[in-house]
């Protein structure tokens, strides 16, 4: 899977962000999102694949574009009978995120990027549009921290497995009121918090890494997101726990449902019937192999973002992969227009 796709799918990441970064600065995130959705189609439909999407854009009367259950792929387009065998290509699972952080996006704030992570058929947990309690770590405090355990307790983990003292560690938090608590506890307990508006993925997978100087994330945010954090968790060996929060007292706005009662229901009509189930990285993405794509769209810990030049671009990717335990840092330069002279920056 890897060897036929991991090139295809850094090119997806990259196109998206391209197109998201033209829209940089501009005050306007749904259109940033927007472009980077159609790049991504784009040029996801000329992969010799069969592909459906499992977490995307929301279900298909409200997208309509990477909505959930949509497939994509040269393969799966009308004609593909002519040249597509079906039965020689694998299904493939695709959790895709065009512009994580479109508000970063829109602001010129640092962070975005575009995502996807891809598993064989049903090896991608299809999570539903509400919350997540997340719990990130390095490799080294896998299975040592636990999202049942107080932050502070789970600090003092981290600090021993990682052989620093507790106000050596940083730990990310979105910049939210339902996170009060917690950020007071973090910083009582010695660690130092690093504030973020949005953008959980990147935080989360910054962990994964030494040298981000980012050693935990810690808080409630999207599912969705949550599932992908996952996916390049689990191929990078760190620490991911997820579990869904789904009712309204805990998060008052946003993805959060109509009542309690309705969330249970579906999530039962989901073939979830143990809502409060604590999901590690492993089951969150399951499959035999996980890969896991992203291109900076503003620079971030991890990645520049898009740099635009005279008739070009330069991005930095990621390409994270569960079968070769590989994690690619890609510079790549696009020429938008054939040059007179090739001169690559
Ligand atoms: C979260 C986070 C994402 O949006 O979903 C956030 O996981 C929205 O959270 O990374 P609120 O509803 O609390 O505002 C992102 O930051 C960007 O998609």
């Amino acid at each position: 899977m890897e060897n036929t796709l991991g090139l295809e799918i850094i090119e997806v990441v990259e196109q998206a962000a391209i197109a998201s970064a033209k829209w940089m600065g501009k005050g306007e995130k749904n259109t940033a999102d927007q472009v980077a959705v159609e790049a991504m189609r784009e040029r996801m439909n000329k992969i010799y694949m069969r592909g459906r999407i499992v977490i995307g854009e929301g279900e298909r009367d409200d997208a309509p574009m990477l909505y959930i259950g949509e497939e994509v792929g040269i393969c799966t387009q009308p004609d593909a009978k002519s040249f597509c065998n079906p039965d020689e290509l694998i299904e493939i699972d695709i959790a895709v995120d065009p512009c994580e952080g479109t508000n970063l996006v829109a602001y010129g704030q640092p962070g975005s990027m575009a995502v996807l992570a891809i598993s064989q058929k049903g090896g991608l947990f299809a999570a539903p549009d509400f919350y997540m309690k997340k719990l990130a770590a390095p490799p080294a405090a896998k299975g040592k921290v636990d999202i049942n355990k107080s932050a502070t307790e789970n600090l003092k983990i981290l600090s021993e497995c990682l052989d620093r003292a507790i106000d050596e560690l940083v730990v990310v938090v979105m910049k939210r009121d339902r996170h009060n608590d917690l950020i007071k506890e973090i910083r009582d307990a010695g660690a130092r918090v690093q504030l973020i508006s949005d953008g959980d993925v990147g935080a989360a997978i910054s962990c994964g890494f030494a040298g981000t100087n980012i050693h935990a994330l810690m808080g409630i945010g999207a599912a969705p997101e949550g599932v992908i954090s996952a996916a390049a968790m689990r191929a990078l060996g760190g620490h991911f726990q997820g579990q869904l929060i789904y009712d309204p007292a805990v998060v008052k706005t946003g993805l959060i449902g109509e009542s309690r009662e309705a969330n249970i229901d579906r999530l039962t009509s989901m073939g979830i019937t143990d809502p409060d189930k604590v999901y590690d990285a492993q089951e969150l993405a399951s499959g035999e192999t996980v890969l896991f794509a992203a291109c900076g769209i503003t620079s971030g810990n991890l990645m520049q973002g898009v740099r635009f030049f005279k008739g070009g671009a330069r991005t930095q990717s990621l390409v994270i992969s569960s079968q070769s335990k590989t994690a690619r840092f890609v510079d790549t330069i696009h020429l938008f227009e054939q040059p007179k002279v090739v001169q690559l920056y």
